[in-house]
């Protein structure tokens, strides 16, 4: 009887320690973690049919740990980015010493899920590794790191890689270009030369430029999109190889683009025979608790509006999420609430903002 009763006391306690180690943030009590059926109707099956790019930004630790995680992203999206994987820092953490494995893994994952995979990103004021962000560099330096990083980078993928995000937000809030560590010590031809780099590593990668905008993309913040048309206008105009450009949109409940207002946007940067792609998106709700019916229309009612402004670009070719699941997503960490700006619920549930997004794809005439 004692030592029934000690193997039950093990048990017990061994039970606690792999929930310990394996529970995340939240509790899992109602979970129902489920993989995706074959031949069930997905984002991706929807999305495929249309020829159209339906894509989630993936953040490693999950993927590597969470068995459901990567069920569900390889059922529902045709197309992925890694969140972090390939910024400076994860992937030259020292000068000249790369460290693929983390960006190998996710390339990997796109491959043998027959998904497309997109590089995020080349040049970016922040996810930079220390030794450069310490260094007191002359232009010449800063050149030759910058040139070494997109060309060791574009190469290794060359052919596994089908667009990179080369250059992201340049622009300022204000719409001048940022004062960041390129900028100030190359020059503004920082963004010209990273394009030719990329295309000299891999010639048939396409070429993104990706920019933020707090202030959404209605009509109403019209200088931002002003700024971003004359940016890439002028790339084109001098030949400078740049194939798309990607919209990220970070949004709250009270701060989102119309549809009318996107549309608009869309069609103007469409005029530059350039791809577009809206990217990063998530929707956040400013609240500490579980979301009201209401909360999660108006979520949904907002994914459907940007998607819709996109299927109804010809040129808009492909809809992003920043993430898939509020179980994991950068919101819960930068803003310090959840704020579940996802369309699957923590428990991997679809959410009203999820049906939204099918049915605009399903009944979408392209
Ligand atoms: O979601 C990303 C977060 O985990 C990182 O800590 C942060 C800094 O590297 O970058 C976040 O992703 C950003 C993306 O790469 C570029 N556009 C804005 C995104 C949200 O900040």
């Amino acid at each position: 009887m004692k030592r029934l009763i000690s193997f039950l006391l093990l048990l017990f306690l061994s039970a606690c320690t792999i929930a310990v180690v394996e529970t995340p943030s939240v509790n899992l009590s109602n979970s129902t973690p489920t993989a995706v059926p074959e031949n069930q109707v997905t984002l991706r099956s929807l999305a495929d049919r249309k020829d159209f790019g339906i894509g989630a930004a993936v953040a490693l630790g999950p993927l590597r740990r969470d068995r459901t995680y990567s069920q569900v992203l390889a059922g529902e999206f045709n197309q992925i980015m890694p969140e972090n994987a390939m910024k400076f820092q994860a992937l030259q953490p020292e000068r000249d010493r790369f460290n693929f494995k983390g960006a190998d893994d996710i390339v990997d994952f796109a491959n043998e899920h027959n998904m497309k995979m997109f590089g995020h990103t080349l040049v970016w004021q922040r996810g930079l590794a220390d030794w450069l962000k310490a260094g007191d560099w002359t232009r010449e330096e800063l050149i030759e790191i910058l040139r070494n990083h997109i060309q060791t980078v574009v190469s290794r993928y060359r052919g596994r890689i089908y667009a990179w995000d080369v250059v992201n937000e340049a622009l300022d809030t204000d719409s001048s270009l940022r004062e960041l560590i390129w900028s100030r010590g190359i020059g503004p031809e920082y963004i010209e030369l990273s394009y030719r780099w990329a295309h000299e590593a891999d010639p048939n990668a396409k070429l993104f430029y990706n920019e933020y905008d707090p202030g959404g993309w209605g009509a109403q913040s019209g200088q931002k999109v002003d700024a971003l048309y004359r940016l890439v206008a002028d790339l084109k105009e001098r030949n400078v190889p740049l194939d798309g450009v990607g919209l990220q949109m970070h949004l709250r409940l009270d701060d989102a683009p119309t549809y009318e207002g996107l549309k608009q946007s869309l069609e103007r940067l469409a005029e530059l025979d350039l791809q577009i792609q809206i990217t990063e998106t998530d929707v956040r709700m400013g609240y500490q608790g579980e979301p009201s019916p209401e909360q999660l229309q108006q979520q949904a009612s907002i994914y459907k509006d940007l998607i819709q402004a996109c299927l109804d670009v010809p040129k808009c070719t492909g809809f992003w999420f920043w993430g898939f699941t509020d179980r994991y997503t950068w919101v819960s960490s930068f803003m310090g609430q959840s704020g579940a700006p996802l369309i699957f619920d923590q428990y991997y549930r679809p959410k009203p903002a999820y049906d939204a997004i099918a049915q605009a794809i399903q009944a979408a005439t392209r």
